[in-house]
């Protein structure tokens, strides 16, 4: 007699951790001093050049504050790449 071979009834190992540390991650919210924003085309331009960046839900800019708030996926981008890009655009990012 034979004995069928079972399924699994649970992923391996490896897929186990990778689900847990995914699940690790999360929104985050950054709020980024920039500077060279004047108006209403530089708001466009940075909202687009970022909401471009996977893993970023949501741009907020305040052009009197001279701040970007950017909502983002931990586990797919992060702070330097965002703040990377608004430089790519043309913009000043402060540090700090
Ligand atoms: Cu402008």
């Amino acid at each position: 007699m034979r004995w069928k071979k079972k399924k699994p009834l649970i992923f391996g190992m490896d897929r186990v951790i990778w689900v847990l540390l995914q699940g690790r991650g999360g929104m985050k919210n950054q709020v980024i001093n920039v500077n060279g924003m004047s108006c209403d085309h530089c708001v466009q331009t940075i909202t687009k050049a970022l909401t471009e960046i996977n893993g970023v839900a949501g741009v907020q800019v305040d052009l009197v504050k001279k701040i970007v708030a950017v909502d983002f996926e931990e586990n797919q981008t992060d702070l330097k790449t965002i703040s990377n890009k608004i430089t790519e655009v043309g913009f000043e990012v402060e540090e700090g």
